[in-house]
């Protein structure tokens, strides 16, 4: 199905019309960012039509919508995969071809609008994808910050963190939508006044800060299916206009305050990835979209239903972890104080529109706010949250009396502070977990008292991602060899992959498909040259890990692995050696001074181990800069060995996992997150595992932890490699890795020796590394593997994911466009 617009001739017109308009330009004159610009308002004016079309559609048939409230939507670059989904990517690949001029560097034009961090923020991305593609009405909704996740350049080795201008040039998708704007109020007080017409009180917001939140809208295309949803982000516009005669001092002292606090509000996301930042302006963004996102919905409902009461019929909030919980308590506001319903109607509807997904176990990531800043603040808000507290906790105690343990464990006030996850648990209707070891997690212990009073709300929804973005888009070449084999149904139903398993034992298609892997391994080849200026083998393996970095994902036990390795290869220049391309990508967040480090040494050991000439060039070790979506859609495509070594138990679900999966490379790692998952559906013998467990490593922290020092004091090689982090071998400077040293040796403050298990799990990933070798020298047996990885990712597809939200929380409506 090709629009009439995307007719070539229709179309290069269009291209040229756009950048006479827009530039007083001829085509020939016109630079690659310009000529970006010009497509991109040709393919918005496809898409308006659709979304036109969609949103008259909803109107007619009154769906169910689902607002996925949202700090972080990391979306990637639209103009490809707009094309992808909207099936005219080859058409126009075609007409810009007969114009001289070449799509792949058109889209390179593209910022990344990277208004996320990593997993939680793709996820997000991914959801909206698949939920056009399903047919269902949704709105995602955010925060259009003016700077999103920074960009990384490394210097010396370091990480510099550079702005990320994503608006500089104006982003052509965007639509501003002033008609919509809403109020949004911080600080104050809240009195009670007498209210003649109910003849009881009334609590009145005084004496606050206004900021007016102006929605911009995103298409977001459906695939194939005419589809087009919306992603609202909010901006921050001050209210009042300088007109300075007619202030008097104080009112011109609130203008410039009421100008800064909209300035401020949307200009930066948090960099922090499971990391709580706990600064006041963070909870400022959170209430100011959440408030915006609330009104904006009811605003809507209200349009064409009579009774608030049933407006759960119609609307669901899913939370996305608990950055936008505060909805709960604002939703209550706006139902009492602006709709009029008492305390016991409000709760009623509240607790029937709210769900809360959990992203994380790790303790620093969880949301807890000063009672003094968060009242101070949001003081009508913080007034609900009390009440909410004050029933909640009455409830415990009629559950369990006496109990005081409990309500220590469980209230949302507790010893000054506003427990965000506790009052998601309390209102939500629903709450889960992101992968099934995660989600059992959750109820035996992170959540076990909650699990325990209210076992009915918990449920498991295993993460996933769009293959339209990840294969389809990513590698054209396997996109293109898999709808030869299989047909295209795989596009919309990922189950039918497993159609290839037919193909695993098959010469001709094994050597295809590790073909197409050469020539991903030559593309990324090619990048690295030109981006690192290293010269890397597209024959030696690719061995990946990109994603955040984190203490807990373990780039520290790559890394020392890679020194194990290069002293092997040195103390025995002679053995057997598999060429091997160690492939990292990571940012850090700003104030992680440890993940720095960790960049650095990362680095350190590549300027050693690639400039060695002894070595012959079997190991090679390279960080590529600014890892973000665009550059990872390549790199999964190329890898042939996918790193996921989280310390079991750590790593909620991981969904770059499933993208390595889905490209067909097969997975290192350990039980933990997704990965249990992968293996479940792939066979262990066609991955990689090591390391402790989940339950292990659960028991050694429950009691106390391990001694690092017996493994240090009796492993000669570990030693050996340890010793290398502080006797020159990778600086000159022998204190620059001396804190990596003894967080893994000594135990600092209240922080354990080691604590995240790496050399627990340093051997026993060896020998998994050491299989990985062995399996790939064995061709035939390597090229099966890598297809039955890709003919076993059905299940990780986020549209499956979407269906078992939509079936067991949502309930929406599928909605089909004539
Ligand atoms: C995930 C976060 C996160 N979990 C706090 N939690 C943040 C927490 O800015 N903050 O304050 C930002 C992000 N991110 C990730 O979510 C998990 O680590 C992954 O395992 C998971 O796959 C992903 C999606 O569920």
């Amino acid at each position: 199905m090709i629009d009439k617009q995307f007719k070539k001739e229709a179309f290069k017109e269009s291209v040229k019309e756009n950048v006479k308009f827009l530039y007083r330009k001829k085509l020939e004159e016109a630079t690659q960012e310009q000529i970006f610009q010009a497509v991109c308002y040709t393919v918005k004016d496809v898409i308006i039509d659709n979304w036109l079309e969609t949103q008259n559609a909803y109107k007619e048939q009154d769906p169910k919508t689902v607002y996925y409230m949202s700090m972080e939507f990391l979306m990637g670059r639209a103009l490809g995969n707009n094309l992808i989904n909207l099936t005219a990517y080859k058409e126009v690949k075609e007409a810009l071809d007969e114009l001289g001029l070449d799509l792949n560097v058109i889209e390179d034009q593209e910022p990344d609008p990277a208004l996320g961090n990593g997993g939680l923020g793709r996820l997000a991305a991914c959801f909206l994808d698949s939920l056009a593609t399903l047919n269902y009405s949704a709105y995602g909704c955010g925060i259009r910050y003016r700077y999103g996740m920074f960009k990384q350049q490394i210097k010396d080795g370091y990480q510099i963190e550079v702005p990320d201008n994503w608006l500089k040039n104006g982003y052509p998708f965007e639509l501003r939508r002033p008609e919509y704007a809403k109020e949004v109020h911080f600080g104050g007080y809240v009195d009670v006044e007498y209210d003649p017409a109910t003849g009881s009180n009334k609590f009145v917001h005084k004496g606050y800060q206004a900021v007016k939140a102006v929605p911009f809208d995103m298409p977001i295309v459906g695939y194939n299916n005419k589809i087009v949803n919306t992603l609202r982000i909010w901006d921050a516009e001050p209210i009042v206009d300088f007109e300075l005669d007619s202030f008097d001092k104080g009112d011109y002292k609130k203008a410039v305050e009421q100008e800064n606090l909209a300035r401020n509000i949307v200009e930066v996301l948090y960099p922090n990835d499971n990391h709580m930042a706990g600064k006041e302006l963070r909870l400022k963004q959170q209430y100011f979209f959440v408030s915006a996102s609330l009104q904006a919905a009811i605003a809507k409902y209200k349009k064409n239903h009579k009774d608030i009461m049933k407006l759960h019929e119609k609307v669901t909030f899913q939370m996305n972890d608990t950055h936008p919980t505060v909805a709960v308590a604002e939703l209550m506001r706006i139902l009492m104080d602006e709709e009029g319903l008492g305390w016991d109607d409000a709760w009623s509807v509240t607790t029937k529109c709210v769900a809360y997904t959990n992203h994380t176990i790790m303790a620093e990531a969880l949301e807890k706010w000063p009672v003094e800043l968060f009242s101070r603040l949001l003081p009508r808000v913080y007034q609900i949250i009390e009440e909410i507290n004050r029933r909640f906790v009455l409830e415990i105690q009629e559950k369990y009396p006496g109990n005081y343990d409990k309500i220590k464990k469980m209230a949302i006030l507790y010893d000054g502070q506003v427990k965000m996850a506790h009052l998601a648990i309390v209102a939500g209707y629903s709450v889960n977990g992101v992968a099934k070891l995660h989600t059992e997690i959750l109820k035996k212990q992170e959540l076990k008292d909650f699990y325990e009073m209210m076992p009915e709300k918990f449920n498991n929804k295993t993460n996933g991602i769009t293959q339209r973005r990840f294969l389809l888009h990513g590698n054209q070449l396997l996109a293109d060899w898999v709808t030869d084999h299989i047909g295209p149904e795989w596009i919309t139903d990922l189950s039918q992959i497993s159609k290839l398993k037919v193909y695993v034992d098959d010469e001709k298609a094994q050597q295809e498909f590790m073909n197409i892997k050469y020539q991903n391994k030559v593309r990324l080849a090619k990048y690295i040259l030109e981006h690192n200026g290293v010269e890397v083998n597209p024959r030696s393996i690719f061995d990946v890990q990109v994603k955040r970095l984190h203490e807990y994902k373990r780039q520290l036990l790559n890394i020392l692995h890679v020194i194990y390795l290069y002293d092997q290869i040195k103390k025995h220049p002679e053995m057997d050696f598999y060429p091997r391309t160690f492939i990292f990508g990571a940012k850090a967040s700003a104030g992680y001074a440890r993940a720095k480090k960790i960049i650095k040494l990362i680095n350190s050991v590549a300027d050693v181990v690639n400039n060695d000439a002894s070595i012959e060039g079997k190991l090679k070790v390279v960080f590529i800069e600014n890892y973000r979506v665009s550059n990872a859609e390549m790199i999964f495509a190329a890898a042939d060995v996918s790193e996921q070594i989280s310390t079991a138990s750590k790593e909620a679900s991981g969904t770059g996992n499933m993208k390595f999966m889905l490209n067909g490379a097969p997975t290192l790692g350990t039980m933990d997150g997704a990965n249990v998952e992968i293996v479940d559906e792939v066979g262990k013998e066609n991955a990689f595992i090591f390391g402790l467990s989940a339950d292990e490593v659960i028991n050694y922290e429950n009691n106390g932890g391990y001694d690092p020092r017996v493994i240090y004091n009796t492993d000669d090689e570990i030693r050996q490699v340890l010793t290398e982090l502080v006797n020159g071998t990778f600086s000159s400077d022998t204190e620059l890795f001396r804190d990596l040293y003894n967080s893994l040796l000594n135990q600092n403050g209240g922080e354990r020796a080691d604590q995240y298990f790496i050399l627990a799990d340093f051997r026993s990933y060896a020998a998994a590394q050491k299989k990985v070798e062995e399996a790939y020298k064995d061709e035939k047996g390597w090229a099966r593997m890598a297809m039955l990885n890709t003919a076993c990712a059905g299940k990780f597809t986020s549209d499956r994911t979407i269906q078992e939200y939509v079936d067991d929380i949502w309930h929406l409506d599928k909605v089909y466009i004539k």
